[in-house]
């Protein structure tokens, strides 16, 4: 059916100038009559229809720039945009394209085409002579490979292919000057071209998915530099690295996972007795008296242990799901089965998984077989529901982008676009990389008789053999690195190996293994890091942890069960009996325990020097597993809150509600504005996430109360700003709220503390990959005026600002008008960056006790202060030197002079003098 007449009609667009034409979403077989008479048409959209030809006719369209034909039903190539000359961009995405014409050659003046998720199985060479393309999609399709000629699109600074079955990638990838991204995500690679790291500099790349052996997935997965360097090193000399696997034994606690692997390193049974709980993660080299090794992970299944358990994830191992199948019952399904393929599904997605069954000397082989097949049909159906839940997703962008009247979430049309059809990509990509779950149970038996046991071993050399489940087993490595690994190994292997080496030490390592710079033996640390040979952070980058096991005693000393905690700090012989009411009655309610005993435990278990101990601190607080609570000033409302005492929270302990003292309303006061950013996510949250983002954020708050799914806080910045955080749980789903409340004149610290906030959790979340959310800006006109279901906006625009015309904007809910102010965020000056002569002055003369809370005010964490203070104990102005050089590397572009001189003058540090010394140079 043709739309009606009056629907056929150009409009110039307001902020381009050109003349468009909508049809987007009218259900169109055929392109109407009156289309073709429009010949001054600068813009077509013709998205969302079921088009399968175009008329020859719509070559009169001589001025068309830009034609959109993407989600159509095309299935041979529309010849006829050949002669539109004048084409700019042509949109042809999301058909059934099996070949393109290499007529399109015609078109010379081509800047973007998108032929993504059609069925191409290869592209013609004339696409690559067009010289003006700079933007070329062509994921989702089934390319095998890409001709040489790629390298004569000199301009070309997109180049996106995600989703093919490419081999390899042609070496003249690398005269491609101008790249600014190439995705080739979810291919088949497992070269990457000679020279790659070093031509493409600063592009931003992305191999996730590739089986990629040369540079290895741990190498690729850190960026253009990280290559560069890989294969730096490469071309001066290489060693082929002796196989080993990474197995980990994961599931419920008392699954049968010790015991199995004691089964199969010891080739006997030795059960373990039902109360010797594994604590945290125990490391065990096998030899399977085979080629390749094995270093099993056994992993602690109490709950205690979840958190830090995910730190040690990594691609390319095997996952044992391990089970007692004897005990199994249909509806143990999530917590035995469901919840731990949802966490290795985020966080290492594509993983290989085999799910092997226990205890099954205590069964009869028919309960064994109907278990077995009741677990594998679920699994199916678990699939099923995850595939289901990511493509109603998918479906609900889809339907948006055909409906772009509804999907108005910004001022801007093309925004809006541009950012859902992002979305959908992101969201097809979460859908694609499903976990590589065997779904036939492996039935075993750890008791006397060992059933089962020999097939397991069998099966699992079998799968290390296969090159397709691990190719990166058999790899090449520069010599150099793998020098620098036996080295710190041989010191990981001395009895009195320290917990970390200093990177003063490990550049002498480094330099006598070959490795003559600091980025260059940084690169190296980072990929051991990856493989999990060593521990290296770069939030901690002056220390290297040679042995893994040890931090994962640190692990063990301070992420307990609540029971068990207890029982530890009641054992501290030093303290008074009034003392350990104190300390108990605050960790029972409030999660806080003094740093005294803090201390104690962690000098138990691991036998620390006091600067270790520190160092340790400062390590739990990078990983967001304590926060040390602020010592309120003198007369703050906080003050009554907290002692003088160095204090840590641990927010995994907290068991109570919401106290009753929150002064926080339902809904904003009259005078109050509210602005809330909301991350919704289809599934649980993973384990431990709200918990470290609160510890996080905690850089930008001040005084806080914290209970088992959310904190109130005030902004570090201004104490009348108040900020709430809250994860609610619901139907499988969950969200992640943080809002803020000021008053209007301090609306623009409302929004800054909300973003850097947001930031944190965006940071975050890049640790789990397979995780698919979405973040929106709540309608404030419909919280300020209690709505129930408020409207949201696109998250996108907390990094934009508004149109300068635009006072008021539509909900995309109630269609009520709100205020811009309150959906975009305040534009930021781009001010000059801070020199070194500033920081000099700063460094001379901020007062001894200022330098930390300016750590604090400038956003750094607890751990980089503390691990500042630990390494220049003995030079004051050193100490802040490195601070400030520190914030500035961390910070990149947005370490400016306002934001410093804000800082000085933060409640919490007011050096007001220094503050205005600098605003005077600035000037
Ligand atoms: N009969 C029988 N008992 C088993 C088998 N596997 C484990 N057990 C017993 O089951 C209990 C739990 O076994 P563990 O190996 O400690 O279980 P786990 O999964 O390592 O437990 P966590 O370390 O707490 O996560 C112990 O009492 C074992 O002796 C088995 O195949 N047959
Ligand atoms: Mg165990």
């Amino acid at each position: 059916m043709a739309p009606p007449m009056e629907d056929i009609r150009l409009v110039q667009n307001r902020e381009t100038n050109l003349l468009e034409l909508d049809l987007t979403g009218k259900d169109l077989y055929n392109i109407p009559d009156t289309v073709l008479q429009h010949t001054e048409v600068e813009v077509l959209k013709l998205s969302f229809n079921k088009l399968k030809t175009l008329p020859k006719g719509i070559s009169r369209l001589s001025k068309l720039k830009y034609l959109w034909l993407d989600f159509n039903e095309f299935e041979e190539f529309p010849e006829v945009v050949c002669e539109l000359t004048s084409l700019e961009h042509l949109y042809l995405s999301q058909n059934k394209l099996r070949h393109v014409s290499p007529r399109i050659g015609q078109l010379r003046n081509l800047k973007v085409l998108f032929l993504h998720k059609n069925e191409l199985n290869e592209l013609p060479n004339e696409i690559f002579h067009i010289p003006s393309i700079v933007d070329l999609h062509i994921s989702e399709n089934r390319l095998v490979e890409l001709p040489e000629d790629i390298g004569l699109l000199e301009n070309l600074t997109m180049l996106r292919g995600w989703d093919n079955q490419i081999r390899r990638l042609p070496d003249s990838v690398c005269r491609l000057k101008k790249l600014r991204l190439i995705d080739f995500a979810m291919n088949q690679l497992q070269v990457l071209p000679d020279g790659f790291g070093t031509a493409l500099s600063g592009v931003e790349v992305s191999l996730y998915g590739n089986p990629l052996v040369q540079p290895p997935f741990e190498v690729c997965c850190q960026g253009v530099k990280a290559i560069a360097d890989y294969q730096d090193q490469l071309s001066s000399a290489e060693d082929t690295v002796d196989p080993c696997l990474k197995m980990l034994l994961v599931g419920e606690t008392c699954g049968g996972k010790t015991s199995l692997k004691n089964a199969l390193v010891l080739n006997k049974s030795q059960l373990v007795d039902v109360l010797s709980r594994t604590h945290g993660i125990e490391i065990t080299p096998w030899d399977t008296g085979n080629e390749i090794k094995v270093n099993i992970y056994d992993f602690g299944g109490h709950e205690a242990y979840f958190l830090t358990h995910q730190l040690f994830l990594t691609n390319s191992a095997l996952h044992l799901l391990v089970v007692n199948l004897s005990a199994y019952r249909e509806a143990s399904f999530q917590v035995e089965i469901g919840r731990w393929l949802d966490m290795l599904a985020v966080r290492v997605p594509g993983a290989m998984v085999r799910v092997v069954g226990t205890h099954i000397d205590k069964m009869s082989p028919e309960e064994v077989r109907a278990k077995s097949s009741l677990i594998s049909d679920q699994i199916v159906t678990y699939q099923a529901d995850r595939e289901a839940t990511l493509q109603v997703i998918i479906d609900k962008l889809e339907h948006s982008m055909a409906h772009p009247a509804e999907m108005i979430t910004s001022c801007n049309m093309e925004t809006s676009f541009q950012e859902l059809s992002e979305r959908l990509d992101k969201a097809k990509k979460t859908a694609h990389q499903k976990l590589r779950i065997g779904q036939v149970v492996i039935p075993v038996s750890s008791a006397s008789g060992l059933a089962g046991i020999q097939a397991l071993r069998e099966e699992i050399v079998c799968m290390a053999h296969n090159s397709q489940n691990f190719p990166e087993l058999r790899r090449k490595l520069p010599r150099s690195w793998t020098i620098l690994e036996k080295l710190l190994s041989a010191k990981s292997n001395e009895a009195d190996c320290p917990l970390y080496i200093t990177m003063e030490d490990c550049m002498l390592m480094g330099s006598s293994a070959g490795l003559p710079t600091q980025s260059s033996l940084i690169n190296s640390l980072n990929y051991l890091h990856r493989t999990g040979a060593v521990l290296y952070y770069e939030a901690l980058p002056r220390f290297v942890f040679p042995n893994p096991t040890h931090l994962i005693d640190i692990f063990k000393a301070l992420l307990k069960d609540h029971a068990e905690m207890k029982a530890e700090y009641f054992k501290i012989s030093w303290l008074t009996p009034i003392e350990r009411r104190r300390i108990d009655d605050n960790f029972t309610h409030q999660a806080i325990l003094p740093h005294k005993v803090v201390s104690s435990l962690l000098k138990q278990h691991t036998g620390q020097s006091k600067e270790g101990l520190d160092l340790l601190l400062a390590l739990m607080l990078n990983f967001g597993i304590c926060h040390r609570l602020p010592v309120p000033e003198e007369n703050s409302p906080a003050r009554a809150y907290s002692t003088s005492d160095r204090m840590y929270l641990f927010p995994w302990y907290l068991r109570r509600l919401k106290p009753a003292d929150v002064q926080w309303t339902m809904y904003p006061q009259e005078d109050e504005e509210h602005i809330e950013l909301v991350c919704q996510m289809a599934m649980p949250s993973p384990w431990g996430l709200f918990e470290r983002w609160c510890v996080l954020s905690t850089r930008h708050l001040s005084y806080r109360q914290a209970w088992e799914n959310g904190m109130y806080a005030f902004s570090q910045a201004d104490m009348s700003v108040a900020i709430m955080m809250q994860h609610v749980e619901e139907g499988g789903a969950s969200t992640l709220h943080v809002a803020g409340r000021g008053t209007r004149e301090c609306l623009t610290t409302v929004w800054a503390t909300v973003k850097s906030i947001v930031s944190e959790l965006h940071t975050l979340l890049k640790e789990w990959p397979g995780l698919y959310t979405d973040t929106f800006i709540c309608c404030a006109h419909c919280v300020k005026t209690h709505t129930e279901s408020p409207g949201y906006f696109s998250g996108e625009l907390l990094h934009h600002t508004a149109p300068g015309s635009v006072r008021s904007l539509r909900c995309p809910r109630t269609r009520e008008l709100v205020d811009v102010s309150l959906v975009y965020p305040p534009a930021t000056p781009t001010d000059q960056p801070v020199s070194k002569e500033c920081v000099q002055i700063v460094s001379q003369k901020l007062s001894k006790t200022k330098w930390r809370p300016l750590g604090r005010a400038l956003g750094l964490e607890e751990g980089d202060i503390e691990a500042i203070e630990v390494q220049h104990s003995r030079d004051l102005n050193e100490m802040k030197y490195q601070m400030l050089l520190c914030w500035q590397r961390k910070a990149g572009q947005s370490a400016a002079m306002s934001v410093l001189i804000s800082a000085l003058r933060n409640t919490a540090v007011q050096e007001n003098a220094i503050a205005d010394e600098l605003e005077t140079l600035a000037k």
